[in-house]
């Protein structure tokens, strides 16, 4: 990887370029109708940490209305986006990525997805046409996280358990840590396309999700890229109409291994913007983090050190991206 420092671009940042792929074809695709979409589900996860969902059942205006609405905030001088900031954890932020050094070619918005609180920030970011982007918030939310809840019923079942909402609870629980995240990824400024040489500006670097799950859909621009379990990387056909599922780090625990958190990342594009708006469905703060013991075989013991979401958490906070989160709490 090249590490483009070019003034022009920014005093400040070392921004990271990357060479793109062919779109790629082999990405498990899981209609949420199908009978057999237990079995798809647990396949892919097993296979790939993700899988794009079709027929999901979410309006399609919530998407759009949100995406709509998201490009408006992100269209405001940057002097009005930065009083929505600094995200510590939730608002506005750009160009940095958490609190230890990371950057990358994109602006967000992380939100907390409890909407009883209500921080003044998100009150700021909410300030104009408040009713309008809070409610295309709160409505796509809603929407997404009751299909999140069947995709979890329905992988639970796929692995053979018992208890349905094993998984579920988690993230129904009032206490869940779940946030969301509206990405913006302006194309790369035309005067740096010929500098890059056919490659392209990091918007988010190579990272895996430390939640359960995360639920994303993105406009019809390509930048996400995965990583496959033999380590090539892949670029994910963008589909404004679906979903993209990605395993997170915690259910890799919960499913002892079986299930691997994908790692991905995202390119900007040299002449479109990208939009995202991502779920991360997170457990209460105090939930043990351990493998489902109906998910164990007789004798088989957990790959990992037991601990409490809240302990990760704390712990990724103190990582960076590409680290690898789950190394110090794998068992020698
Ligand atoms: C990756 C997944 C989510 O976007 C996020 C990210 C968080 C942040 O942007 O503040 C983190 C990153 C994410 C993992 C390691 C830490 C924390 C940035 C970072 C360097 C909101 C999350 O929960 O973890």
């Amino acid at each position: 990887m090249v590490v483009l420092s070019q003034p022009a671009l920014s005093n400040f940042l070392l921004l990271k370029t990357c060479k793109p792929t062919p779109l790629f074809t082999g990405i498990p695709v899981v209609d949420l109708t199908d009978p057999d979409a237990k079995t798809l589900i647990v396949k892919a996860c097993r296979d790939f940490g993700f899988f794009k969902l079709v027929n999901h059942g979410v309006p399609l205006d919530f998407m759009a209305n949100l995406e709509n609405q998201a490009l408006t905030f992100f269209r405001k001088p940057q002097s009005d986006k930065d009083r929505a900031g600094p995200p510590d954890p939730f608002g506005y932020g750009s160009k940095r990525i958490g609190p230890n050094g990371d950057v990358g070619w994109v602006e967000y918005l992380l939100l907390n997805t409890n909407p009883d609180v209500i921080s003044p920030k998100s009150l700021f970011i909410f300030r104009e046409n408040p009713q309008i982007f809070r409610a295309a918030v709160e409505e796509y939310i809603r929407a997404v996280k009751n299909m999140c809840y069947v995709v979890l019923e329905l992988m639970a079942e796929g692995l053979g358990i018992a208890q349905r909402n094993v998984l579920s609870r988690l993230l129904k629980d009032e206490k869940s840590d779940s946030c969301f995240r509206l990405n913006h990824y302006p194309p790369c400024p035309e005067v740096q396309v010929q500098a890059l040489n056919g490659r392209n500006l990091v918007g988010f670097g190579e990272h895996t999700d430390p939640q359960i799950i995360s639920v994303l859909r993105s406009n019809s621009t390509s930048g996400l890229q995965i990583c496959l379990t033999d380590g090539t990387w892949v670029s994910v056909p963008p589909d404004q109409t679906s979903f993209f599922i990605n395993v997170g780090d915690t259910l890799q625990v919960m499913t002892n291994g079986r299930f691997k958190s994908v790692k991905h990342r995202v390119l900007a594009d040299t002449t479109k913007s990208r939009l995202s708006m991502i779920y991360f469905g997170g457990p209460p703060l105090s939930e043990k983090i351990v493998p489902l013991p109906s998910l164990l075989l007789k004798g088989e013991k957990s790959l990992y050190k037991e601990f409490t979401w809240w302990e990760y958490k704390k712990a990724a906070y103190t990582s960076r991206l590409a680290d690898n989160r789950l190394g110090p709490f794998e068992k020698s």
